[in-house]
């Protein structure tokens, strides 16, 4: 079938909108009409050409409001105008990363998500006979998309999908990595450092754990604004300190904090939030993606005394079994979207999207087919 996409034909080049071929769902398989995606810095990162996985043409994309069309041979817990969530990290069930509770990377289709591939190692996506790579297993910049049924989350139909869309990637991952990775008890202290989509929603995340003490970090003072009405107790702009972040904070709370995240994919960042972290027991989460070539380096010294640095992918939630009820969440007023919502764009506009979240202007724009 023809769907219109917005085609990343090479690194750190607009969007183009294309008129597309979209080949239909094979064993396993579901083909989706996208209804709205949201714009994740990821998708912003791969298009800069820092991505060591990129693979263009690609369709980009991966926080998708969608409606199942059509369903595969063998796919058994599907109908057409079911309403689902594409999941970059799928959950097969079976493999013995979904049988651990310890982590939600199900490695079962892992080789072919990030390669720009589907499963049986084909595409589905061709634009005048040139196959164009997938993104993320999910490409969500189409009107029309094939994923396979195991990196599908089904979800209240009741749900507006040009709002539980974020669910996909960015609300998802702030509050599943203080719940899940770091775990945050009650009356905890916490740093945050970069207060974008995902930011915003690790304050939500501490708010829900109960964190006495939230500091949120930002070069841009634009979104303190925010930070503080979703619970951010302290706002701090490192341009205006006379010391590091990091001294600054130790400062402020007698120590360092409990917990602190980096979402924003600076290293040197990652290295001011674990030393941030109080002795002995603070634990820094890494959220943010960074570049080929990066490494993150500290004092062995900072953790010999007791510090800890965690990573957390898509917040550590199992998407199948567990998404559901971030969207029940969602509908019981206990997860916030829609005032993260700042800018709805129609797919024409996509590029918008990209120069408001790289002006500091939105925090996530969701753009609707
Ligand atoms: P965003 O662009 O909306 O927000 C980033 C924020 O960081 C902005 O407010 C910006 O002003 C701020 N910032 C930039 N440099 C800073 C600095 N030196 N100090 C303090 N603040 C600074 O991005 P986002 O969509 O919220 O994504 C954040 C990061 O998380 C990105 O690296 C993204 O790729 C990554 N991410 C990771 C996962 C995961 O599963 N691990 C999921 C989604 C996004
Ligand atoms: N391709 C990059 C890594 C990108 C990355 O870490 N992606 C996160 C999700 S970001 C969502 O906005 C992720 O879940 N990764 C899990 C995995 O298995 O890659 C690189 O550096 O190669
Ligand atoms: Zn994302
Ligand atoms: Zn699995």
């Amino acid at each position: 079938m023809k769907a219109r996409a917005a085609v990343a034909w090479a690194p750190r080049q607009p969007l183009s909108i294309e008129e597309i071929d979209v080949e239909g769902p094979k064993e396993g398989e579901v083909l989706l009409k996208v209804v709205a995606s949201g714009v994740c810095h990821t998708d912003a990162f791969t298009l800069s050409g820092e991505d060591p996985e990129g693979a263009f043409p690609c369709v980009l994309g991966h926080e998708g409001g969608c409606e199942v069309v059509e369903c595969g041979p063998g796919v058994k817990g599907l109908k057409p105008g079911d309403h689902v969530i594409p999941l970059y990290i799928p959950e097969c069930g079976e493999c013995e990363y979904c049988r651990s509770p310890k982590t939600n990377l199900c490695q079962s289709i892992a080789a072919t998500v990030w390669t720009g591939y589907m499963p049986d190692h084909t595409r589905r996506f061709s634009h005048k006979g040139k196959p164009i790579y997938h993104y993320m297993g999910c490409s969500t910049f189409s009107e029309y998309t094939v994923v396979p049924e195991i990196a599908l989350a089904k979800v209240n139909p009741a749900a507006p999908l040009d709002k539980v869309c974020l669910l996909g990637c960015g609300i998802t991952t702030g509050i599943g990595a203080v719940r899940n990775t770091a775990q945050v008890e009650p009356g905890s202290s916490v740093a945050v450092f970069g207060l974008g989509g995902i930011g915003l929603s690790v304050i939500q995340g501490a708010v829900m754990a109960q964190a006495d003490r939230i500091i949120a970090v930002d070069v841009n003072p634009d979104k303190f604004e925010m930070a503080r009405a979703l619970g951010a107790t302290d706002c701090v702009n490192p341009a205006e300190l006379g010391t590091t972040v990091t001294e600054a904070i130790v400062e402020m709370t007698g120590g360092g904090v409990d917990y602190s995240f980096e979402c924003i994919g600076n290293v040197e960042v990652m290295r001011e939030a674990l030393e941030c972290c109080h002795m002995g027991w603070g634990v820094s989460t890494i959220i943010g993606v960074a570049g080929a070539g990066q490494e993150i380096h500290t004092r062995p010294f900072q953790l010999v005394t007791g510090r800890t640095w965690k990573g957390s992918a898509f917040g550590g939630v199992k998407g199948r079994s567990q998404l559901p009820d971030y969207v029940e969440q969602y509908l019981n007023g206990r997860i916030e979207i829609d005032r993260l919502v700042t800018h709805t764009l129609p797919l024409e506009e996509i590029n918008t999207a990209f120069d408001l979240m790289h002006a500091g202007k939105s925090i996530r724009s969701v753009i609707i087919f």
